[in-house]
């Protein structure tokens, strides 16, 4: 395949090799061409007051799973992020992926009256405004959410079906730990219970002791306040575990001694809260954004290939990308920091031969585990090969593109 990683003058020397006949590094225009002029946008309040995009860019958010959200009774269900078009690694507010449990209305919460309570095994029970939380020390940290419902589908054309239930965003708030040592634990409190403002509360039951490590009573996404569809004005970020866990709308923690059974503990992932504890966190993910189902490659010669990683256990240490089936793996380069908890972006610089073959990446993080292939989950869970079969728990396996000799690229597990 000659994937070999190739510096960067080689590959400019190597221009002939590129698809469609264009050449880097000779950006002079063709005689007699000079540059025309854009038509103008024109001036226009809204747009100055609070930006738009161009309207050349139309990447937007899908109906996960078929359902049609809103419906039409206004409920909103799971939507997913057009991860086939990210650049880097922050998802735009506007493009971040939303789940609701059962669907929802989105709450419509006035900050001025909002209230955040903590009580339970606690010496002083607390209940904070948000202006009171705005005046508590802050942290600032970019960290992904992704839905269980993100798995393997033999049904999904795009990355966007069979990954979008994950986005990654910049949380900014105040770390729960804080607020709960104002409050002073209780001797023999072990369990807290969130519980969300709306309707459904969207209550689930998680250790203290991730409580006191890294959870965030977020009021900041991406630079401005969390949007009302990731839970204004305040929500719950619970790194690294799975995404029903990060309560919006949060009102309501209550320090308990034992895993309390809740509307969204029933029925999931595990009734046991001595396995259930062991299942919150996500495992090392990665997908190959581009080249990714759907998408056209326009002919052999050069490509990057980017994609995305994340992890529940910490920091992405390692990626790989494999350009023949997964016999070959080449180490991926990690563009920019790999922040824990947060996707982070790899590429692999790639020759196309114009031969048929399939695409696939597996990544490492930092305490050293590494991405399954849908053949060992199999083998782990004793399910048949068949991707057609839901694995139980979370889905981290390994996303195969295929790529066919017109350019095409589907997906690998269909
Ligand atoms: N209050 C409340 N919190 C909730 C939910 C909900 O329906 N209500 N959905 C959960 C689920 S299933 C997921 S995957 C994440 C999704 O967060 P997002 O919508 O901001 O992407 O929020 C979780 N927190
Ligand atoms: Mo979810």
């Amino acid at each position: 395949m000659g994937s070999k990683r190739s510096g960067r003058r080689e590959f400019l020397k190597g221009s002939a090799a590129l698809a469609g006949g264009f050449t880097l590094g000779a950006a002079a225009p063709a005689i007699g061409q000079t540059p025309t002029s854009p038509a103008m946008i024109k001036g226009d309040k809204n747009q100055i007051a609070y930006g738009d995009r161009s309207r050349f860019e139309t990447s937007v958010r899908i109906p996960h799973g078929g359902r049609p959200s809103p419906d039409a009774f206004g409920l909103v269900f799971h939507v997913a992020t057009p991860l086939q078009d990210s650049v880097g690694v922050i998802t735009p507010s506007s493009l971040h992926y939303v789940a609701t449990t059962r669907g929802a209305f989105i709450p419509d919460i006035d900050p001025r009256e909002h209230r955040f309570m903590i009580h339970g095994m606690v010496d002083r029970p607390l209940t904070f405004t948000m202006e009171d939380l705005k005046r508590l020390p802050s942290v600032t940290r970019p960290h992904f959410i992704e839905c269980a419902g993100n798995r393997t589908s033999r049904r999904a054309k795009t990355v966007q079906e069979t990954h979008g239930m994950t986005s990654c965003a910049e949380w900014t708030g105040v770390l729960l730990s804080v607020l709960l040592k104002e409050c002073g634990l209780k001797g023999g409190a072990s369990w807290f219970v969130a519980e969300g403002a709306e309707e459904v509360k969207g209550a689930s039951s998680m250790p203290l002791a991730k409580a006191m490590d890294d959870c965030i009573v977020a009021y900041g996404m991406n630079g401005e306040a969390v949007r009302p569809q990731q839970g204004y004005p305040l929500r719950l970020m619970v790194p690294g575990f799975e995404g029903i866990f990060h309560t919006k709308y949060l009102r309501r923690i209550k320090v308990v001694d034992r895993y309390y059974m809740n509307y969204n503990d029933y029925g999931h992932l595990d009734r046991e809260s001595k396995t259930a504890a062991l299942g919150y966190q996500i495992g090392p993910k990665s997908v190959i954004t581009f080249p990714s189902g759907g998408q056209q490659l326009p002919g052999r010669g050069f490509y990057e290939i980017s994609g995305l990683a994340w992890s529940g256990g910490g920091a992405i240490k390692k990626v790989e990308v494999s350009t023949d089936g997964g016999r070959r793996w080449n180490n991926a380069e990690i563009k920019g920091i790999a922040h824990r908890m947060a996707h982070t972006r790899f590429s692999y610089q790639w020759n196309w031969d114009g031969q048929e073959t399939e695409l696939q990446s597996r990544c490492t993080d930092e305490l050293g585990q590494v991405q399954p292939s849908r053949a060992q989950v199999a083998k782990h869970w004793n399910v048949p090969l068949d991707p057609s079969y839901s694995v139980p728990g979370l889905d981290n396996t390994i996303q195969p593109w295929k790529i066919a000799r017109d350019g095409s690229v589907t997906n690998g597990n269909a």
